[in-house]
């Protein structure tokens, strides 16, 4: 069967996930699109759909029949209504992180999932794909023994001027916030938020960098640095410390030079990039499932914790360096 997928928000990642299905991928095909800016819905299909039609709104092109499956990539204040509009259509829908902006919404949407009675939601996070990831959960899991403490960094060259300090939290850190409770298996108890002086590349709205500490139910301890106009690259970096060694994620690879009497590796710049196979991984997956009418990878439940936990962290980021608790509640079963 060929899932015939509908498309809702073509910018960055909308039109870059279209053309990895159309044009990477197996199993499935973009029919439709949809954008409030309908030019850059007509340019995806001009450059990548040409058999898509374009819908005025993401909702009638969820009704629509000749959608089986939603990929929701559109800006993050958008998201809830449509992989809600999805749910009751009874349609598998992959949907960009973060899956709400609030955890209300969040739970909303947990709420018609399990109304609903079946998984149909994938949350955008492709690090749980990404094969370095994979391999540092393997250690994790099997050699360095019970973690104790992680050091991350997540680092962008730069960000636009409408990025401000909130941002830091549920724009960038969410991906630390799930990639961390998948790798250690476990969950968050409490935040706190660090503000180093701010580098001079930042502007008056974003405090940058800021260092969030998260402690988990199990007593470990993680440090993550969130630098977004770090300038140099786009960097991610994290180090697990266990009871009988430390594992890294490794680099991803890069020619090394012997270049102008210094020994060279380049690092990358755009997260379009860095994690250009997870992406790839991560959608085979949703259209895997998507063929059986339901869906796999992160849940709702997953997107829910994420925005439990990045309430927090905002929170924090106020609260001149205290801790906020993380309170979770109970897991419904369909997640389990
Ligand atoms: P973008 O601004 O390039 O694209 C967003 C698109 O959504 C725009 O074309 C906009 O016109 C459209 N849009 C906004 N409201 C809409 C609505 N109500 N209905 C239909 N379309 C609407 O943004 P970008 O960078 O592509 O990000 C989109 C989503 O993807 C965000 O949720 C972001 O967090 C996520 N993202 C995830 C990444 C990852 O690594 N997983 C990387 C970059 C973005
Ligand atoms: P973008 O601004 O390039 O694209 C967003 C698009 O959504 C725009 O084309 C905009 O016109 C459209 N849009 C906005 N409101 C809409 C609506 N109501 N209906 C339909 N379309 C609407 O942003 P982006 O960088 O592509 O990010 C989009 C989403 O992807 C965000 O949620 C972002 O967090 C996520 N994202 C994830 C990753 C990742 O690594 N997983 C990376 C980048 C972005
Ligand atoms: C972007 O939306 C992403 O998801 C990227 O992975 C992240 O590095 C960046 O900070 C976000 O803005």
């Amino acid at each position: 069967m060929t899932v015939r997928i509908g498309v809702i928000g073509t910018g960055a990642i909308g039109r870059d996930h279209a053309r990895r299905i159309n044009h990477v991928l197996g199993g499935a095909k973009i029919v439709a699109l949809s954008d409030v800016n309908k030019a850059s819905a007509e340019a995806v299909r001009q450059d990548i759909a040409p058999d898509a039609k374009v819908y005025d709104t993401g909702e009638e092109l969820i009704a629509s029949s000749d959608v089986d499956a939603v990929l929701v990539t559109s800006w993050g204040a958008t998201h809830e209504q449509y992989v809600l509009a999805a749910i009751a259509a009874g349609k598998p829908c992959f949907c960009e992180k973060p899956l709400a902006t609030t955890a209300d919404g969040a739970k909303r949407i947990v709420d018609a999932e399990v109304s609903h009675g079946k998984r149909l939601v994938q949350v955008g996070f492709m690090r749980r794909y990404d094969a370095g990831y994979v391999a540092l959960k393997q250690a994790v899991d099997s050699k360095i023994g019970a973690p104790i403490m992680v050091h991350a960094a997540h680092r962008n060259p730069t960000v636009p001027e409408q990025y401000v300090t909130p941002m830091a939290i549920h724009d960038t850190l969410i991906h630390e916030i799930d990639v961390f409770r998948w790798l250690l298996n476990d969950d968050y108890v409490s935040a706190r938020v660090l503000f180093p002086r701010s580098s001079a590349r930042s502007h008056a709205k974003l405090k940058d960098p800021q260092i969030v500490i998260l402690e988990t139910a199990k007593g470990t301890i993680i440090n993550v640095e969130v630098f977004v106009n770090c300038h140099y690259g786009y960097d991610i970096q994290c180090e697990v410390v266990g009871e009988d060694g430390i594992a890294r994620l490794p680099e991803p690879m890069a020619i090394q030079m012997r270049l102008g009497a210094k020994l060279q590796n380049e690092i990358l710049t755009d997260w379009k990039d860095r994690f250009i196979a997870s992406y790839d991984v991560e959608l085979q997956d949703f259209i895997h499932a998507a063929a059986k009418g339901t869906a796999s990878g992160p849940t709702s439940w997953d997107g829910y914790v994420a925005a439990i936990t990045s309430d927090a962290c905002v929170t924090a980021q106020d609260s001149e360096g205290d801790a906020v608790a993380i309170n979770l509640p109970t897991r419904p079963s369909l997640y389990n």
